[in-house]
């Protein structure tokens, strides 16, 4: 049987592009390379060509939680683990400051957010290329994808180019407005957003959903698959 949704989440069937509208038309700059860019408060700035090369891969089968209430069940999804990635490439070689322990995402369409560390090296947070037994398509997130599947969506950073470890009381930049973005955003507790209770957020949010998938679904590019090269590019 099927485990409950968390509050205020009901299940939808199809998976569809989505975001906030003004990254409808936004598209990465490079769907070739699972590049990496690792800064902040590092002893060393490292731009990483293959952030997979020599991890383990793994997959997480989990649930995908939208903060305006859609939930899709059991995504499959094949990367590696952040925590590899952590404890093998960016721990010994970025050497972040120890008190650096806010993680700063950035997609290549511009979107941004922000974890602690300690949220990211959950077991089943992934870095992912492979959906549902498929290469990631532009749409979902291609080349490189974060998997955050206890916390909404929109800390599941599509397209990621850059990791900035900043010191928590510094904060971040959000890709929206400032109350949308709660710094943990975790599902089961509810943290829509930052200054409004969730159960008032679910109120607002769900009438925005339809024409918001519309939106995306207009500009969207198709499949896209890494290593594609030309000729299945933008619509
Ligand atoms: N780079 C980037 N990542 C993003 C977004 C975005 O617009 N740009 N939207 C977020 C939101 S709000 C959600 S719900 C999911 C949607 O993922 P999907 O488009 O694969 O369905 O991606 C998240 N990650
Ligand atoms: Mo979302």
């Amino acid at each position: 049987m099927e485990s409950k949704l968390p509050p205020g989440q009901r299940a939808v069937e199809a998976f569809h592009r989505f975001g906030l509208t003004p990254f409808a038309k936004r598209f990465p700059r490079q769907t070739h390379s699972r590049s990496l860019e690792v800064c902040g408060h590092v002893q060393q700035v490292l731009q990483l060509q293959d952030v997979f090369e020599g991890l383990e891969r793994a997959e997480v089968q989990s649930d995908f939680h939208c903060v305006t209430t859609w939930s899709v069940r059991s995504l499959r999804w094949e990367g590696v683990r952040f925590s590899d990635l952590y404890w093998q490439v960016l721990h010994p070689q970025a050497r972040h400051d120890p008190d650096a322990t806010l993680v700063a995402m950035r997609g290549q369409d511009g979107a941004r957010t922000a974890l602690p560390l300690e949220d990211l090296l959950a077991p089943e947070v992934l870095l992912a290329d492979r959906l549902n037994g498929e290469p990631l398509t532009m749409d979902h997130g291609a080349p490189l994808r974060l998997v955050v599947p206890g916390h909404y969506g929109y800390k599941s950073m599509k397209y990621l180019c850059r990791l900035e470890f900043r010191r928590p009381q510094e904060g971040y930049a959000v890709s929206g407005l400032r109350f949308m973005d709660h710094p943990r955003a975790r599902v089961a507790l509810e943290e829509r957003g930052r200054a409004l209770p969730g159960w008032l957020l679910r109120w607002l949010y769900r009438p925005l959903i339809a024409s918001t998938v519309a939106t995306f679904a207009r500009a969207a590019t198709g499949p896209a698959p890494l290593n594609s090269g030309a000729g299945e590019g933008q619509r």
